[in-house]
């Protein structure tokens, strides 16, 4: 009878050991949340106080000018990519040659950047030795916007080109 009763007894201990880790709200314990969310149910995001630039890929670029020739005569265009953030410049990547408009260039980096709305700036050239490179394209935007959570690849794009970025973010 004692056996069973200290059996009883251990079965009720475990059961409840069990439904305490269960159970995030119980004690009032704060729930354990992804990073980057907060709150009583995770719910709430947090802003980064750092998103660091850890690699830039330019996989499409327009193949023409305006006027449709294209980029060199003869062989692809030899493209670098300038980084701005809120106007003032960061980067310069090195150049690519003869890179073709329909394949993936990828340039690794670290920018941190400390204001998560700043508004980044990507332009694409091409490289001419012989005159002033060519403008293939631009395109703007904020790293990060409430709402859209924590993508560790960001793809922004518009007619001229489309661009993904790495990135990581800190708390
Ligand atoms: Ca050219
Ligand atoms: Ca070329």
């Amino acid at each position: 009878m004692k056996n069973l009763l200290l059996f009883a007894l251990g079965c009720t201990l475990l059961f409840s050991s069990c439904k305490k880790e269960d159970d995030p709200f119980l004690n009032n314990q704060a729930p354990i949340c992804p990073t980057g969310f907060t709150g009583p149910t995770c719910n709430v995001e947090l802003e980064p106080k750092k998103i660091t630039i850890q690699g830039v890929r330019v996989i499409l670029f327009r193949s023409h000018d305006d006027n449709g020739w294209p980029w060199d005569f003869g062989s692809d265009a030899d493209i670098y990519l300038t980084i701005t953030g809120n106007g003032n410049f960061l980067l310069e990547t090195s150049v690519k040659s003869n890179a073709s408009s329909t394949a993936n260039h990828h340039w690794s980096c670290s920018i941190p950047i400390y204001d998560p709305e700043e508004f980044m700036g990507f332009t694409l050239f091409d490289f001419d030795s012989g005159s002033n490179d060519d403008l293939i394209g631009s395109l703007f935007s904020k790293l990060y916007s409430e709402g859209q959570g924590f993508p560790s690849v960001l793809k922004f794009n518009n007619s001229s080109m489309r661009v993904e970025l790495d990135v990581t973010y800190e708390f």
